[in-house]
């Protein structure tokens, strides 16, 4: 995603998942340890090499929102940058023209229910299942625009900053993107504690090539900002759901699109601390360019589920 350049304070209460190992793995496992002594995510037989450390299925009945107060592992999803002000966010370096909106922020909460601004977070059902719809859509309305600092559209994003952060493990996200000139769905990994770059991106799509899937690690480790990535042409991602998945750990960073690896690279020095998990739509920018007349809205990602998992140790440690 790019986060760009924010000099953000510190902020303390910053979560580390524990890395405590659960009684699993077996003999046959063990010839294949990672150099730490754990053994190596396999996200074809996550339940044989990996703990469960987090998930979200979406399943309920709503989104589990962040109540603004709690910290704890069930608080729910925060759907601001946590450094933004309560009117919502963006990230004006990136060229880029959405405004989240902030649940907890009553004025635009109220334009929602007015029906001025598309609602960016929802379950939505089918046969198959129970997803979180993010949705990104003009706004038009000049009372609205006002409130989300004269932006042209709104979008949703989560982010567990307040939930669960974690150091190394194998994250995953099953959806269905969307399309269009100017949609730049994206999920990726911030760290807890402010400072940037680092950041992985598990996913960046640009909505007029969605056969084209990003994945990214930037880093400060040279003491600047460098990144090494690459694009992999992958069947249409807004025609279908896939999983797109991270293993993160000490000595390389492995991305997998429907559990293949698309990329691998060595972890950067300073990629050894806890991140949180972000999830968003983005819309416009320097990289994917402008909305155009041939963008269809709303623009609707649908999260079927968001799961993390820490790896195990030898012998079950
Ligand atoms: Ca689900």
């Amino acid at each position: 995603m790019s986060k760009m350049a924010l000099s953000v304070a510190l902020l303390a209460a910053v979560v580390a998942g524990a890395a405590v190992p659960a009684q699993r793995g077996s003999e046959a496992l063990k010839k294949n340890y990672a150099p730490n002594g754990k053994i190596a995510i396999d996200p074809n037989n996550l339940s044989a090499t990996a703990r469960l450390t987090f998930a979200d299925e979406f399943n309920g009945d709503a989104v589990s929102l962040w109540d603004g107060v709690s910290r704890t592992a069930n608080s729910g999803w925060n759907t601001n940058y946590w450094w933004a002000d309560a009117k919502g966010s963006t990230l004006p370096d990136n060229g880029e023209v959405e405004w989240y909106i902030n649940h907890l922020y009553r004025p635009t909460e109220g334009a929602i229910r007015a029906g001025a601004i598309v609602t960016p977070w929802r379950i939505t059902k089918d046969a198959n299942g129970s997803y979180l719809t993010l949705t990104a859509a003009p706004v038009r309305d000049s009372k609205a625009q006002a409130l989300i600092s004269g932006h042209p559209y709104s979008s949703g994003m989560i982010q567990s900053y307040y939930m669960h952060t974690q150091t190394y493990g194998y994250f995953e996200m099953r959806a269905k993107l969307p399309s269009g000139q100017g949609v730049w769905p994206a999920f990726w990994l911030l760290p807890a504690d402010g400072s940037w770059p680092p950041e992985i991106d598990i996913l960046e799509v640009l909505g007029h090539q969605m056969d084209k899937l990003y994945t990214t690690v930037h880093t400060n480790e040279f003491g600047k900002h460098t990144s090494k990535g690459t694009d992999s042409v992958v069947p249409n991602m807004s025609s279908g759901f896939h999983t797109y998945g991270v293993d993160w750990q000490p000595d390389f960073i492995t991305w997998y699109f429907d559990r293949r690896q698309v990329f691998k690279a060595a972890t950067p020095s300073d990629l050894n601390k806890p991140m949180y998990i972000i999830a968003n739509i983005t819309v416009g920018g320097h990289w994917p360019g402008m909305p155009d007349q041939t963008t269809r809205w709303p623009a609707e990602m649908q999260i079927d589920y968001i799961r993390a998992y820490s790896a195990i140790g030898a012998g079950g440690r």
